[in-house]
């Protein structure tokens, strides 16, 4: 059998996603715009976690600072319209460079505004202000997910905010890279059941941030599928995109299972827990990593995938 990326996509077909986060997105975009943000503000400030400043790196942070002190000095009619602008994904100055930002940028960027809004220097939801039924369900859905669901849908909802005229997705140029961590001090990657060096080394690079290397194990043509998201194909695009999104994650991989299959593929299956450097350890993500390995030891497609349910970190059946 010849794999295809589409073949590859059915590897371990029992894993069970968290189908809640795309539902709950999608029942969260349909909500008029008022209701968008005061739910963000009632989610974020209700949901029990809390957010980090030392995750904006000041380097980052620089064009969302000038947008920021823009916003400060509006009028507060003007500062509640550049939230619904944003919200509305209206064609204005302030959307365009809020679209050109990385997503990083984009989640420092309303952290920042939560702060101000918390502390009256920015426009606040108002105060009389009563959430539709429509907007208490979708905010009665996230509260019952868990942690690092409730953080992908209030990520997911951020990110697709602003007007982005090429909707040029893996291309903001701004972001500082993190420095790798040095050969000697990356810590060796343990995971019961792997002793696949390529999967292993995944691991030890994304956590070492030597976007490069963890590349480089992939077939030229290989492709990264993201949770709920279409495969990214091409080391390229591959490495555009971890530059992007992998920054400052810090992988925690458990337990697994290897499979010789076909024509001398083999395939993996990896379950552990993912933490962003915005919530660090209070909230780890229930991730699993399909991976399928051309004869060479090369990956030719890893899916990484939002777990249904903590109890899915045990499901290592092949399917
Ligand atoms: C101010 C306020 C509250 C009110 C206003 O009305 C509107 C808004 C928007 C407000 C502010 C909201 C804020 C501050 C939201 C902040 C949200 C944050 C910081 C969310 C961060 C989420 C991060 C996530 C979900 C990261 C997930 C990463 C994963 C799963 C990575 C997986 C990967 C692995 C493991 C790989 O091996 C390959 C790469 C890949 C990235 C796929």
């Amino acid at each position: 059998m010849t794999y295809t990326i589409e073949t590859a996509q059915g590897i371990f077909p029992t894993t069970q996603v968290a189908n809640a986060v795309p539902a709950t997105t999608q029942a969260f975009d349909k909500l008029s715009v008022d209701d968008q943000l005061a739910l963000l503000w009632f989610a974020y400030t209700e949901m029990g976690v809390s957010i980090t400043r030392a995750a904006t790196g000041a380097a980052r942070m620089i064009l969302a600072e000038g947008l920021l002190a823009q916003i400060k000095q509006m009028p507060a009619a003007a500062q509640t319209q550049v939230m619904n602008d944003l919200a509305n994904r209206a064609d204005t100055p302030i959307s365009r460079s809020y679209s050109s930002f990385s997503v990083n940028t984009k989640l420092g960027f309303w952290y920042e505004l939560g702060e101000l809004m918390a502390q009256g220097i920015v426009a606040p939801i108002p105060p009389g202000y009563q959430m539709t039924p429509e907007a208490s369900a979708v905010l009665e859905t996230i509260k019952k997910l868990d942690p690092g669901q409730q953080i992908t849908v209030l990520r997911n909802t951020v990110v697709n905010m602003g007007f982005d005229p090429a909707l040029n997705d893996y291309a903001k140029p701004e972001d500082p890279l993190m420095t790798p961590t040095e050969l000697a001090s990356r810590a060796n990657v343990k995971i019961e059941g792997i002793t696949e060096p390529t999967v292993l080394n995944y691991i030890q690079n994304m956590n070492a941030f030597d976007f490069e290397a963890a590349v480089a194990l992939f077939v030229e043509n290989g492709a990264l599928q993201p949770p709920f998201q279409k495969p990214i194909v091409g080391h390229e695009a591959i490495s555009a995109y971890m530059r992007e999104e992998c920054q400052g994650l810090k992988m925690m991989p458990q337990k697994g299972v290897s499979e010789r299959i076909e024509d001398g593929y083999t395939q993996h299956k990896v379950t552990g827990t993912v933490e962003t450097p915005w919530f660090g350890a209070s909230v780890g993500m229930n991730i699993a990593w399909r991976f399928l390995l051309n004869p060479q030891g090369k990956i030719f497609f890893v899916a990484v995938d939002l777990l249904a349910s903590p109890k899915e970190l045990l499901n290592l059946t092949r399917g």
